[in-house]
């Protein structure tokens, strides 16, 4: 699959930053990008010195540390490696699913005894440890406790530090349906390390044991249990199974690499763009718009207005605009039938033009665009030479 092209992706991150208010980038930190954080002097500089008591700060085995300021960690504290969690929310046409919450890296390699930074770049979201202290079959070493932070504030962070060698999965408890993950490789890790694969450790799974990360078929069942109307549908976002299952994530890539962009998992996904529901979302050949002036208007599948013209006849199944004419009216043309949006009430028709193209026709009167018209919204051809019209919901022209 192709990840998301940078563009997107930069334009997504920025929009997504506006979606919370009040909340300040930090331009130094999103300057560095992911894995910067031994070169943030000046920031731990200014955390140090305005710390009160930095004594009694400690990472507690079960909670951590969470601070509302990300700029605000205690001296003795200071991380050796972060974290950041993202949420990307994607342009619908982009073929992807709506969103992306993730860790960023989503692979990580640090030493025993290393503190993590988790930094919360937008917000609802935990760092959790699949234990069978919160209900999951165990994915993070014997021995470790079942370990998780609060859902800190946007632009705080969380800081943990990891003794025990071993791989970490790790889950967001409130994005965990949506494959909020990341694998954590603490130390040396060998090919025994490598945590059973999602859909194996379903396999062995009986009824009253802690349940295995959620994998497709279980989320597809829960959809169709939540409603009738979703039999048959598929998840359209991440699975745990796809992002801990993405060869992207094998312990000992983690361990060559040092960090995994969650890119590099996408990559590993085929699910996107294929699988997506294109055809359900490709949009009705007319469709119904609200429209300031004329109120509910005929549209075309890019939301651009329709017209007719008065000097079609209706229901004739023929097109008295052509050449010139055509050129500043193109016609509405399928191929195949025409479908009809939600609230469309007008009947769909369709004849062929001279030129061999199938025009479309509502309540029996021909559509056409206006080439004037820029975008969806546009009605510049209403009343030009006293001809052109758009048509309400049920066909009817709106001569006004
Ligand atoms: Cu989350």
């Amino acid at each position: 699959m192709t990840p998301p092209d940078e563009e997107t992706t930069e334009e997504s991150t920025n929009g997504t930053t506006g979606e919370w208010p009040g909340v300040e980038r930090r331009p130094l930190l999103k300057a560095l990008g992911v894995g910067a954080a031994l070169s943030l002097g000046t920031t731990r500089t200014t955390a140090q010195e305005t710390t009160p008591s930095t004594d009694e700060a400690q990472i507690d085995a079960l909670y951590g540390y969470p601070t509302p300021d990300a700029k605000d960690v205690p001296a003795d504290l200071q991380p050796d490696h972060e974290v950041e969690l993202h949420i990307v929310l994607n342009d619908p046409e982009s073929g992807h699913a709506s969103f992306y919450a993730h860790f960023e890296p989503t692979g990580l390699h640090v030493d025993p005894g290393d503190i993590v930074q988790f930094t919360y770049d937008s917000p609802e979201h935990t760092i959790t440890a699949y234990h069978p202290g919160h209900g999951f079959q165990r994915r993070v070493p014997d021995g470790v406790p079942p370990f998780s932070s609060p859902v800190v504030n946007v632009d705080g962070a969380w800081l943990y530090r990891f003794e025990e060698a071993g791989v970490y999965d790790l889950f967001c408890s409130p994005h965990h349906v949506f494959g909020m993950n990341m694998r954590l490789v603490v130390g040396d890790a060998d090919e025994g390390d490598q945590p059973d694969s999602v859909a194996e450790s379903w396999e062995t799974w009986e009824e009253g044991d802690p349940f295995p990360p959620w994998e497709p078929a279980g989320l597809e069942f829960e959809l169709n249990e939540f409603s009738e109307q979703n039999d048959g549908a598929e998840w359209a976002w991440l699975t745990p199974q796809e992002v801990l299952d993405a060869p992207s994530l094998d312990v000992s890539r983690i361990q060559d690499q040092g960090t995994v962009s969650f890119e590099a998992v996408l990559g590993d996904i085929d699910r996107y763009p294929d699988t997506l529901p294109e055809a359900d979302e490709a949009a009705a050949t007319v469709q119904v718009r609200e429209h300031s002036e004329h109120g509910s208007i005929l549209v075309g599948p890019d939301e651009m207005t329709l017209y007719m013209f008065d000097n079609d006849t209706q229901g004739a199944g023929e097109s008295s605009c052509s050449g010139s004419c055509a050129e500043a009216w193109p016609a509405l043309t399928v191929e195949g039938e025409p479908t009809a949006g939600e609230q469309v009430e007008a009947e769909l028709t369709t004849f062929e033009r001279e030129d061999g193209s199938t025009q479309v026709a509502a309540n029996g009167w021909p559509l056409y665009y206006f080439a004037r018209d820029e975008e969806p919204g546009d009605a510049n051809g209403q009343g030009v030479n006293d001809a052109w019209w758009v048509l309400g919901s049920d066909g009817t022209p709106i001569k006004s």
